[in-house]
């Protein structure tokens, strides 16, 4: 599993969220807390988690939702948004081109896992269908075509190589003829990581470009370095503009969220991602589908789909009991009450055959609006509650100050109590065929002594 540590805690504080009954500011103050937590461990820079911290803070609380989704599926989506954009939102490929030759050489400091990966990135390849052939452009360390040789074999790919030769560039430059002679399709050079820094390292990676003119350069970084992963990548972005970054060791590694948003506030697009010792281990870095694995919950549509799921469904007999009852403003207020637990309006009347000409607004109502209308409900004397029209201009007045509100939201609120009532009295004059038992299209059973 990738990032575990920081999969396991962001899939935690989420979850927390889930299991709360109300998504109000204190819940979300209590999930950025988390998440400031998980991404710090992860090694994310500071600025990058306040960033995102005060992001997801203003637009969770943002006063609009979206038709049909509801505060908790907002801040889920929120936090997605906001982790896929730290992590870089663009997803890019290598481009190869059948029938012709395009050579991708990797650079990186040493053991950062360029001979491990171009194993990899060669098989990769091959396994698409492309003619595939590796290059060995280390002649630094003895051991290196051995190395390079055995990932070649493992995978039935040729390689090219020469450890007699000292000069990197010549070596490199006979191989590339070679197999491009040969007409193959993907040719992958392995350099040396002998570089002490990053000057050394770009200032080599000139030399090898000019001789061969690759087609991409990828810069291999090891993820277990965190946010130091920054100067590389940054030296590298500005050296290059050709240039790709595949961030390895990202198994097992804590640090490796600081790495992949390190990299990506370069600019540099993060093409793969190595995820394991073995030739198989290697991914596409692909943002979204990263985030929501990272966050245990695949892409979005399944996340919102799951988190419909995970939200508290009123029972059939909870949603007879709220339309029971006389209605009053009185009634109207415990229903409100409830509705904090059981969700939206619309849940409710989905249960309730025949019912479909409740007002969308009614339907989709935001919790901020629940809770708005508690308020005002809370601050009307019990003889209002009663009858309702009681409740001349100066009333509204003082019941509007008394909550905090606006005179415009406690008439809207008398304004959807009005309609409501109007409804549930039409189908007070259906009820005569009271007994049915519940059918599809049909009325439902239940009492409603309006
Ligand atoms: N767990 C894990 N280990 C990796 C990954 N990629 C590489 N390694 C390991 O990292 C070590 C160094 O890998 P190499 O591919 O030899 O690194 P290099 O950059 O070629 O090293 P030099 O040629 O010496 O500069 C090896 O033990 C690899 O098995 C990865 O994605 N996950
Ligand atoms: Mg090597």
């Amino acid at each position: 599993m990738v990032l575990e540590k920081l999969s396991g805690a962001l899939n935690g504080a989420l979850r927390k969220l889930l299991r709360m009954p109300t998504v109000d500011a204190k819940a979300i103050k209590e999930l950025v807390k988390d998440l400031q937590r998980a991404l710090l461990q992860a090694d994310v820079k500071v600025d990058l988690v306040f960033e995102l911290s005060k992001n997801i803070e203003r637009r969770a609380l943002s006063k609009e939702l979206p038709p049909g989704i509801t505060r908790r599926e907002h801040v889920i989506k929120t936090v997605y948004d906001e982790l896929v954009t730290i992590l870089g939102e663009k997803t890019e490929v290598i481009r190869i081109k059948p029938g012709q030759t395009s050579i991708i050489m990797l650079i990186g400091i040493q053991g950062s896992g360029k001979t491990t990966s171009c194993g990899k990135l060669a098989y990769f390849y091959k396994k698409k269908g492309f003619k595939t052939a590796l290059v060995c452009g280390d002649t630094y360390r003895p051991a290196a075509f051995n190395q390079l040789s055995q990932l070649a074999a493992s995978i039935n790919v040729p390689i090219f190589g020469d450890t007699s030769e000292k000069d990197a560039i010549k070596v490199v430059k006979k191989g590339v003829e070679q197999f491009t002679n040969e007409k193959h399709e993907v040719i992958i050079v392995d350099t040396a990581g002998r570089h002490k820094d990053e000057t050394s390292l770009i200032e080599e990676m000139k030399g090898i470009e000019r001789s061969i003119h690759p087609q991409e350069i990828i810069l291999v970084i090891d993820g277990t370095l965190g946010q130091q992963a920054y100067t590389q990548a940054e030296a590298f972005n500005d050296a290059t503009d050709i240039g790709a970054i595949l961030v390895t060791k990202l198994d097992g590694s804590a640090r490796g969220g600081g790495a992949l948003s390190a990299v990506a506030a370069t600019g540099a697009p993060i093409k793969f991602i190595g995820i394991g010792e073995k030739i198989e281990d290697l991914e596409r870095f692909n943002s979204p589908r990263f985030v929501g694995r990272l966050l245990g919950m695949g892409d979005l549509s399944s996340l919102i789909e799951k988190l419909r799921d995970a939200e508290v469904t009123p029972s059939k007999k909870e949603a007879k009991v709220f339309l029971s009852g006389k209605f009053t403003l009185l009634e109207f207020r415990e229903q409100i009450k409830k509705m904090k637990k059981m969700g939206p309006l619309s849940k409710i009347f989905s249960f309730l055959p025949g019912v479909s000409n409740i007002p969308d607004e009614m339907k989709s109502m935001s919790e901020e609006k629940i809770k708005r209308w508690e308020h005002i409900l809370d601050s009307m004397r019990s003889e209002e509650l009663i009858n309702p029209k009681l409740l001349k201009r100066s009333r509204v007045v003082r019941v509007a100050r008394g909550s905090g509100t606006d005179i415009k939201d406690v008439r809207e609120l008398l304004q959807q109590y009005n309609m409501l009532r109007k409804l549930m009295k039409g189908m007070r004059g259906r009820r005569r065929m009271k007994g049915l038992p519940m059918m599809p299209g049909g009325l439902p059973d239940m009492p409603m002594d309006l």
